[in-house]
């Protein structure tokens, strides 16, 4: 059976191919898979799972309940957008919520996931946003005020963020050697699977003398109105890149 990763997906309602794409991927090459793992990322926000009568929302959860019924488990770890998503969604769709970062084993290979965001330890700006919204207190400050509210507030931070970003250098938005290094020597050296940066490649490092790799995942886009994403297979005992479209 494969096992399957994705993420960075940023699912939204005016996006419609890149929803339509996941939704192909699902009735089509997903079927090959016993579990799917999205790590983070599959909406481009998640306001609380009060927003499950929105139409996107909603017919996502559909389409993952419906296929996880053809046998695949499926599994979501929070990503920088969609943090919020929550048990009620997750019976909704049928998956389960993993904590990050998440040991599993792919064959022998001890196997890391993550989303990727907590790596990114230059940009000091965004791991103190992190630390702000992360905390359960703030988050539950946040999900009593009325979802109206909520959005208003999102957009507010994305406009924020995307603002920043444009100030930042690109070096400082990608993930940091040391923390990388400090999270593969707590975990006994494992493979490490990880999103967010959306700059795919497999990176073969030396920490301590053990030879690790870091793959990072690619985030689906919609380039001239063409969708396009990515599924990393394990299968047959390695892994490699399957392109979506
Ligand atoms: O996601 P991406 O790749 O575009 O950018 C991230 C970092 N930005 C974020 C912010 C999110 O994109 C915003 C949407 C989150 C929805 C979550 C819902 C609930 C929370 C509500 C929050 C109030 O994650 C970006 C990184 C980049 O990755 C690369 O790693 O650089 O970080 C930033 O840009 C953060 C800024 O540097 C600092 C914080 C700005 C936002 C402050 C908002 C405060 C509240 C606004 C009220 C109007
Ligand atoms: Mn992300």
């Amino acid at each position: 059976m494969q096992i399957h990763f994705i993420s960075d997906l940023h699912l939204s309602a005016d996006r419609p191919e890149l929803t339509a794409l996941f939704e192909r991927y699902l009735a089509g090459v997903a079927r090959e898979a016993g579990s799917l793992y999205i790590l983070g990322d599959l909406f481009e926000y998640w306001a609380g799972d009060d927003d499950l009568d929105d139409p996107l929302n909603r017919e996502v959860a559909e389409k993952l309940a419906g296929f996880s019924h053809y046998g695949c488990k499926v599994y979501f770890m929070a990503g920088n957008r969609d943090f919020l998503l929550g048990r009620e969604f997750a019976a909704r769709a049928g998956l389960t919520i993993l904590p990050e970062p998440t040991l599993i084993q792919l064959g022998e290979q001890h196997t890391l996931l993550c989303h990727g965001d907590s790596l990114c330890t230059d940009d000091l700006a965004y791991q103190a946003f992190r630390s702000q919204v992360r905390n359960p207190a703030w988050q539950t400050q946040f999900l009593a005020q009325p979802l109206a509210v909520r959005k208003q507030i999102i957009a507010g931070a994305r406009m924020k963020s995307e603002t920043a970003k444009s100030e930042k250098d690109a070096a400082i938005m990608d993930v940091n050697g040391n923390a990388v290094a400090a999270l593969l020597r707590e975990h006994r050296f494992p493979l490490l699977i990880h999103g967010h940066t959306h700059r795919p490649a497999v990176h073969k490092i030396d920490v301590d003398g053990h030879d690790c790799e870091r793959w990072v995942l690619t985030d689906w886009r919609l380039e001239a109105g063409q969708a396009s994403g990515e599924v990393l297979v394990w299968a047959d005992g390695k892994l490699s890149r399957q392109p979506l479209n």
